[in-house]
């Protein structure tokens, strides 16, 4: 009898508007006739995701018929930013939609700024998770990601002074109709507690963690709709609740006010997001979060492995878990405590099936980023994951001597467990021990880790073991959904949107590339995109911007390898040069407007101090009118991924300048070509790989090669640093207080002078200057420019997230695409 109740929703557009009346009225309890904006938002998201709620639980009851195996994500950061055009676009009912929501009064580009981003993640690492949710729900693939349910997102940046300020994101404050709590589906986290030896069913003498405290770990599911698919994937997201138990001790005692405090602090374990991206602070709540998520997971799934009844041999042959770092690296231990102290598996067996389950991408060479955990703060909240980690290690290394190599430094130099006061665990090699596949994210990202964090690694495990997997992002929200103006162009032109799920489709445009008519169309969509980007700067922060100009964009997160300091340095070079001109040669100027955005982690020090540079800069030289509008700086806050949509596609050039061997790979820079945006940037991480796929005539390349970087620090170091006339002068004007008080900015300029210029930006900033200087001169050619412009789209295919997640399926998941019947 439920079968026959089971009608699917209707997609015209009288049937659109009932539903959204029905939502106004019974979800939202609201009377038609007063209903706002972020009510009509409402309204329309639950109409949306009662159509995607019937692909969701068709996708689901498939796969539990069927239960072929399945890929678990696991990532601490999701960035998934807005979900309902999205969903519009999946479901091809935008058209419809657009004509309803009409229909009632309202404009649908009006409904969709309401929504707040999901903005569980920093920057790279949790957009690439989205990204790769995306494509493996279009291309069908049995995955779900796991995460946490964060009540606070990263915080929302406000300058005030030219000083990053931070405010809570506390972003279920309304209603969220993207995800869906499951009351039902709950499992105890314990923490703290002690080891005690039981015998278990078959008379076997096992280890036992008990005691300790408990929390509970509640489900909110989040569907995840493909681009043209019935199927819809899902991210799993992990609240703490408190154990619904009573402290009768407490209570006894009259200590009733205790017993609601501890129950606080368990929902406060998923409070808050850390900020931090690609810099650890060992704080224990952290490492708590890191384990609530990791065994939460791991009981689901293995709550869902059990139900088909499979011998637990076969674990691996139904599981593939990949790490997005080493955030999840507890589950290595976790799996393995529950094979051997709960389910009774042999030692052997139980670590032969963890190493056939686990994956692990890494996303960063930077030493301070890598995950070190102290001993004795492991052994307190996790005394059995303690003695677990030792005997892997124990027994690996016993191996390694065995079969590799009894020299003493290098069994040290492998080692888990670092041998510093107190000891620390490390957490990629943890992550390598219990993987059967380690994966960078780019080509040269892999190379070094090979060659350095993880070489001795390679050298016992042998090259096979250790891949490169380089990172894509979603055409679908980058280019699909952000630029409507160059997807309808590409979909004329190329006669189909087949290239949205095909990307390589792409270089169909090449063969447009030298034709006036469609160079004169591509140049318009541009500038249309700039025109959008130059408004919401008018709106939003009052400064107006020529969309004519050079449009020179930077944004991403704020941080010293990333080298925004050297950006500012060289944009109050160019001021300075302005300055010095005769009329006639400024009016011979290519205009620049600079645009910088992105966010520092709150207890970044010299981070902070380089955004308040910039805004600092940015009030001079855009008061400055004796250089005639040459030059304009602007720094955009509160940088996101909603403004990542505006931003990306009204971009001339977009700075990728990290120095040589420190951005693992990169995302943005991809996002920036795939809509038509030149590349400045050094020859790092993804721009080496785009180089190659556009040809290297279609991009600005500068500086040192990461091979060069080891020695020219050593040289630095021992001979000091040469600072070049042009450096001098921009030194020389910031000191002087051209900028302000230069007090202020001592700090800043000390990285440099006395710091010893770790990242390089007085070795590389000559040639930076002059590839600028080569960027001035090829835009005064539009037709170059443009044709350019054009070849840049057209050599993406390779940067989809499609292949990305085609490649780890097939390499690493070894799982196949599992299509629902349409
Ligand atoms: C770790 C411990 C405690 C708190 C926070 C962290 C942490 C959080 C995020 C550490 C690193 C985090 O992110 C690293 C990251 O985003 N890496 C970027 O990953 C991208 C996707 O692969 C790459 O494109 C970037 O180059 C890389 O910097």
């Amino acid at each position: 009898n439920w079968k026959k109740h089971m009608l699917p929703e209707k997609n015209d557009t009288d049937s659109i508007e009932q539903d959204i009346v029905h939502h106004t009225i019974t979800t939202l309890c609201r009377g038609v006739y007063n209903i706002d904006k972020l009510a009509m938002y409402q309204a329309t998201a639950h109409s949306v995701r009662d159509r995607l709620l019937e692909d969701w639980n068709c996708t689901q009851e498939a796969l539990h018929k069927e239960n072929p195996k399945r890929c678990y994500y696991m990532s601490m950061e999701f960035l998934i930013g807005r979900a309902l055009d999205n969903a519009l676009n999946c479901l091809k009912v935008k058209k419809n939609y657009k004509e309803s929501v009409n229909n009632l009064g309202f404009s649908l580009e009006d409904l969709l700024v309401e929504e707040k981003d999901a903005a569980l993640g920093n920057g790279g690492l949790g957009r690439l998770a989205a990204c790769y949710m995306d494509s493996t729900a279009t291309l069908d693939y049995p995955t779900w990601g796991y995460g946490l349910r964060y009540q606070y997102g990263i915080f929302k940046q406000i300058i005030k002074d030219g000083y990053q300020n931070e405010m809570p994101d506390y972003w279920l404050n309304f209603d969220n109709p993207w995800e869906f709590p499951r009351t039902d589906i709950r499992y105890e986290v314990r923490f703290h507690g002690y080891v005690a030896t039981k015998m278990n069913e078959k008379g076997e003498s096992r280890m036992s963690w008990e005691g300790g405290d408990k929390v509970q770990a509640m489900a909110y599911d989040v569907p995840i709709p493909g681009f043209d698919t019935k199927g819809c994937g899902n991210i799993r997201l992990w609240s703490s609740k408190p154990l619904n138990t009573f402290d009768f001790d407490s209570f006894n005692a009259g200590d009733y006010e205790r017993s609601v405090s501890e129950q606080t602090n368990a929902q406060n374990l998923t409070s808050v997001l850390y900020p931090n991206d690609n810099h650890l602070v060992g704080k224990e709540l952290r490492l708590k979060q890191e384990y609530f998520f990791v065994s939460a997971s791991l009981q689901d799934i293995i709550h869902r492995f059990k139900r088909a009844k499979c011998p637990w041999k076969d674990f691996p042959d139904k599981v593939a878990v990949q790490m997005n770092d080493t955030h999840p690296t507890l589950a290595v231990p976790e799996l393995q405590r529950i094979l051997v102290d709960v389910e009774g598996l042999e030692w052997d067996d139980a670590w032969d099936i963890v190493t056939r389950t686990f994956a692990f991408t890494n996303h960063t060479v930077l030493p301070e980023a890598l995950e070190c955990w102290s001993v004795p703060m492991m052994e307190k909240i996790l005394p059995r994951h303690m003695q677990i980690i030792y005997d892997i290690n124990l027994f690996f290394l016993q191996k390694v001597e065995r079969d590799f190599s009894p020299d003493r430094e290098l069994l040290k130099r492998i080692s888990i467990i670092e041998e510093t006061s107190p000891q620390q665990v490390r957490m990629a090699y943890l992550a390598v021990v219990g993987s059967h596949t380690v994966n960078g994210v780019a080509a040269l990202h892999s190379d070094l880790i090979r060659k350095n964090l993880f070489n001795d690694f390679v050298k016992y495990y042998g090259p096979e073991k250790f891949i490169n997997i380089t990172n894509g992002i979603t055409p679908r929200r980058w280019l699909y959904q952000s630029n409507p103006a160059l997807r309808d162009l590409i979909t004329k032109t190329l006669g189909s949107e087949d290239w949205a799920t095909h990307l390589d489709l792409l270089q169909g445009l090449k063969k447009y590339a030298d034709d006036a008519a469609f160079q004169d169309a591509w140049a318009d969509v541009k500038l249309q995109n700039k025109k959008r980007l130059a408004d919401w700067i008018k709106t939003n922060m009052n400064i107006t911007v020529n969309p004519h100009a050079l449009f020179d964009i930077q944004v991403k997160r704020i941080h010293e390898y990333k080298r925004q300091f050297m950006n500012i340095l060289s944009v109050i070079y160019r001021y300075k040069s302005l300055k010095k001109m005769s009329a006639e040669d400024l009016e011979q100027q290519v205009p620049r407007v600079v645009i910088f955005g992105g966010k520092a982690a709150p207890g970044y020090y010299i981070a902070k101090l380089v955004i308040k540079l910039i805004n600092s800069a940015a009030d001079v030289i855009n008061n400055d009118v004796s250089i005639k509008d040459m030059l304009k700086v602007v720094f955009i806050p509160d940088y996101n991924v909603s403004l990542a949509e505006i931003i990306v596609p009204a971009s001339d050039i977009s700075q990728h300048i990290s120095t040589a061997g420190t951005e693992a790979s990169g995302t943005s820079n991809m996002k920036f070509v795939l809509n038509g945006g030149l590349i400045l940037g050094t020859v790092d991480g993804a721009n080496i790989e785009i180089c190659e796929q556009i040809g290297k005539e279609n991009i600005f390349m500068f500086g040192v090669l990461a091979d060069a970087v080891d020695d020219i620090r050593h040289n630095q170091k021992y001979h000091g640093l040469f600072i070049d006339a042009s450096l001098q002068v921009v030194i020389d004007a910031i000191q002087g207080g051209e900028f302000g008080d230069p007090s202020v900015f001592g700090p800043l300029i000390n990285t440099l002078t006395y710091g010893g210029d770790y990242y390089l930006i007085s070795t590389d900033f000559k040639s930076y200057l002059q590839e600028h200087t080569v960027v001035d001169d090829t835009f005064r050619d539009r037709a170059v420019w443009n044709k350019k412009s054009i070849m840049c789209t057209a050599g993406m295919g390779f940067f989809s997230s499609d292949r990305a997640v085609r490649t780890y399926a097939e390499k690493i998941w070894k799982l196949k695409p599992f299509k629902v019947g349409v």
